[in-house]
């Protein structure tokens, strides 16, 4: 499907949140811990590794069926945090999915806040236990999404994220993003496929998300740590005549 590549760059650029902010190595908490006072020197470990990709899951016979919990505690940068990830990473699985698939989500929610889960791009009904960003899953409550994948679906990168009102970007700031892929009839001849999910956030010297303030309250913010698939700075090799997507 020729509509397939122009979807995934401007999917990118939507994933793209607070990427102006290219100067992350230098601010906060990558470069505070183990760096001295004034350097933007990080860690072994903390940027330069390869690229890793987040766990995907593939629909299989038309179903995808998916439990994914919500809870602190995920790798950043190369350290433990306290941040937010579904199934232990930030960004969650990665959900690969073919027009006309039904996508089934259990969202167990183990956050001390009010979730739920949007399918950000899906052109799929908001309504019921569908991407219906009115569900409410309190801590330590569960709701099973049921998203039917329209036939004629564009291919595409999309993502998922919660969507509960007021506490949206607050969840997306420490982490609860994942990428969702829709497969078109036939694909690029590429040997990789890496899937790029560029998310900010700002990080204290323990770890824990910083809140935000009143001001970024109303006006947004970007973190000062960017990151690629919770990475700092990872490297992407590629070999003479390959071709990557
Ligand atoms: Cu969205």
């Amino acid at each position: 499907m020729t509509g397939e590549p122009i979807s995934r760059r401007r999917a990118l650029t939507l994933l793209g949140l607070g990427t102006a902010a290219v100067a992350a190595g230098t601010a906060g908490w990558a470069a505070g811990v183990g760096a001295p006072a004034g350097s933007t020197r990080l860690e072994p470990g903390a940027s330069g590794a390869p690229l890793r990709q987040p766990e995907m899951i593939a629909s299989r016979d038309g179903t995808l069926d998916v439990t994914l919990t919500a809870a602190a505690g995920v790798r950043l940068a190369g350290r433990d945090t306290s941040a937010w990830g579904y199934n232990g990473t930030s960004p969650g699985p990665t959900l690969r999915l073919r027009p006309g698939d039904t996508l089934r989500v259990r969202l167990v929610n183990h956050i001390d806040q009010p979730t739920n889960l949007h399918t950000h791009g899906l052109h799929v009904s908001p309504n019921g236990n569908g991407d219906n960003p009115f569900v409410t899953i309190e801590k330590g409550d569960s709701f099973d999404f049921v998203i039917a994948v329209p036939a004629n679906h564009p291919a595409g990168t999309y993502w998922y994220h919660p969507h509960h009102h007021g506490t949206v970007a607050d969840q997306i700031f420490a982490g609860l993003v994942g990428a969702l892929l829709v497969s078109g009839e036939t694909d690029l001849p590429v040997t990789h496929d890496l899937v790029l999910l560029i998310s900010d956030t700002t990080l204290d010297g323990s770890g824990r998300v910083v809140p935000a303030g009143p001001m970024a309250t109303m006006m947004g913010r970007e973190g000062d740590l960017v990151l690629v698939n919770g990475q700092h700075q990872p490297v992407i090799e590629a070999a003479p005549e390959s071709l990557q997507r």
